[in-house]
């Protein structure tokens, strides 16, 4: 019997590269410690979870713009520097981290993006009861809600009635319902370790995240 042909599936993609991007920190791949995370390889993984807002519906093109106009900025970032941490040492020495628009504000929002979508998985993974609707709430009310601005918020939990079904998520994502458990599990796991490396940046350098 012939095995079917591997499918690149969006979700095997964004999965795919931000295990990449996980490899680039492994201690016995980085030869040396202090170069840090190149910054060219961060944003060409995380231009990759743009694909994933097509599956979500009109009520989250708002957040599709917020997204990718930050990510964006942090690859025009890259043309002359060449880590994360030359964009937090950049702000801190012009004071500039939290300061709207920053690149280091920027870079934090991408994070708190990445961290969301690995709660939303995660949420999504408990139990096979759980509506998208209802697995995107939680994860949100834990990651990015306390964020957010009172506008913001509101708006995100009334697009929330829009997002598919599971059913149609699966469908629109072109995964089964094993092929999507293992992708998913997969991101959580390479992601988890890019999350903690942008943490620790800032608070490396006494910035606390609490914003
Ligand atoms: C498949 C799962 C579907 C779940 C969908 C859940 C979507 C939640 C959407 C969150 C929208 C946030 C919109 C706006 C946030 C802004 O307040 C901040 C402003 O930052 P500032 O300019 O003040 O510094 N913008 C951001 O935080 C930018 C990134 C937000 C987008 C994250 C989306 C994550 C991806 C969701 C899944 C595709």
């Amino acid at each position: 019997t012939k095995k079917p042909a591997r499918v690149n599936t969006p979700l095997s993609v964004i999965t795919e590269a931000f295990e990449n991007l996980a490899d680039l920190l492994k201690p016995d791949i980085s030869t040396d410690d202090e170069d840090g995370l190149s910054l060219d390889a961060f944003c060409s993984a995380c231009t990759h979870v743009s694909i994933l807002f097509s599956c979500l519906g009109f009520a989250f093109k708002f957040a599709e713009m917020e997204y990718i106009s930050k990510v964006k900025d942090l690859v025009e970032a890259s043309k002359t520097l060449d880590t994360l941490q030359n964009i937090l040492d950049l702000d801190v020495e012009n004071e500039t981290v939290k300061t709207q628009g920053s690149r280091s504000r920027n870079l934090r929002r991408v994070r708190q993006g990445l961290d969301l979508i690995r709660a939303i998985f995660e949420q999504f993974l408990m139990t096979d009861e759980y509506s998208l609707k209802d697995a995107a709430t939680t994860a949100y009310t834990e990651v990015c809600a306390p964020f957010h601005t009172w506008a913001v918020r509101t708006a995100v939990y009334a697009g929330m009635y829009t997002l598919p079904t599971r059913d149609q998520l699966l469908l629109r994502l072109n995964e089964t319902d094993q092929s999507v458990e293992k992708n998913m599990r997969r991101y959580m796991e390479a992601s988890r370790p890019i999350i903690e490396y942008i943490d620790k940046l800032y608070i490396e350098r006494n910035i606390k995240l609490d914003w």
